[in-house]
């Protein structure tokens, strides 16, 4: 597929992801039943295979979610129904549309946190608990409106469990804030997290992949917005957060790690979105950050764990 639009190679290259060549990975067409875009999929690291819950939108714009599996973490089967996911009481009454899961491997359990759109009051967090990716369990009712973009941190912090997430004020600005709670029902000491104010990040920022640990600190690639005439374009940066006290910031590149340029990121259902759900950790140390271009399909953009860290700490 040509992917420049540009009759010579883009100026910008940021040299620390690098587009896989067979982007976009995961196209509409490839789904068995008609759909509109598939794209924002959850992944995790599941019996030795890259394990996807793919967003998919079907002809009536209606979400469900499909497992994808992938050895390479490129080349992915996609299984042809999509998962059961139970509704929650609240649910039942008022769900219009499910998003944007994230999946956090915990206590041997797999956590699946996304939001809900609830007609009549915007989106909260849902959460359910899997073992096999065939059964969901509902967790409970796990915020008020409006909020969305919860990452839960892989292991409990000091006894309690930690969340990222992007409550939301009625003009849609929002910005990442941490939670935490005893037995992830009830949250609460709340803070937000607080980051440099750049050009491409000034209307929203939410967390992007579940938080990866290091031993320098939490890694975490987030999202951010910027308005222009246009509309307005999701951008990635990247963080890292204190591994004892992850509301507090260690670093944070002014640099944005990936901004929307190629036609797959550019055209679509939202233009000019990059925007990540899941990232994984390849046994060779690469990322794998799997994201959606222009909300409309799955793409793949790579570096190495220490690339990374080391880029993000660069700019201390
Ligand atoms: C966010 C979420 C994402 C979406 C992004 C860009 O607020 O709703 O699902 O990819 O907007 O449209």
């Amino acid at each position: 597929m040509e992917t420049s639009i540009e009759s010579r190679p883009l100026t910008y290259q940021s040299g620390i992801l690098q587009r896989h060549s067979e982007n976009p990975i995961i196209a509409p067409g490839d789904l068995p039943t008609p759909c509109s875009s598939v794209f924002n999929c959850g992944a995790v690291r599941y019996r030795n295979r890259v394990l996807l819950l793919l967003r998919v939108e079907d002809m009536a714009r209606d979400n469900h979610f499909h497992v994808a599996t992938s050895e390479d973490g490129v080349n992915f089967q996609i299984e042809p129904t999509p998962i059961d996911y139970p509704l929650r009481e609240t649910e039942t009454r008022f769900l219009e549309n499910r998003f944007d899961m994230r999946i956090t491997p915990l206590e041997g359990s797999y956590y699946v946190t996304h939001a809900s759109w609830l007609a009549g009051y915007g989106s909260c967090i849902g959460i359910a608990r899997t073992k096999d990716f065939h059964s969901f369990e509902p967790v409970g009712e796990l915020s008020v409106p409006s909020n969305r973009n919860a990452a839960l941190f892989p292991e409990k912090i000091h006894g309690r469990y930690a969340r990222l997430e992007r409550p939301q004020d009625i003009d849609g600005s929002g910005r990442i804030w941490i939670s935490y709670s005893p037995d992830l029902i009830h949250w609460g000491e709340s803070r937000p997290i607080v980051l440099p104010v750049v050009p491409w990040g000034r209307c929203k920022s939410g967390i992007g992949a579940v938080p990866i640990k290091t031993p320098r600190g939490w890694l975490c690639i987030y999202h951010a917005t910027s308005k222009n005439c246009a509309g307005e374009n999701y951008y990635l940066g990247v963080m890292l957060l204190d591994l004892e006290r992850p509301e507090k910031v260690l670093a944070a590149p002014r640099q944005f790690i990936l901004q929307p340029e190629t036609p797959y990121e550019c055209m679509g259902q939202v233009p000019n979105a990059v925007f990540t759900n899941g990232a994984v950790v390849m046994p060779d140390d690469t990322i794998n950050i799997y994201y959606g271009g222009a909300d409309t399909r799955v793409c793949l953009a790579q570096t190495t764990l220490p690339n990374l860290l080391d880029f993000c700490l660069s700019e201390k």
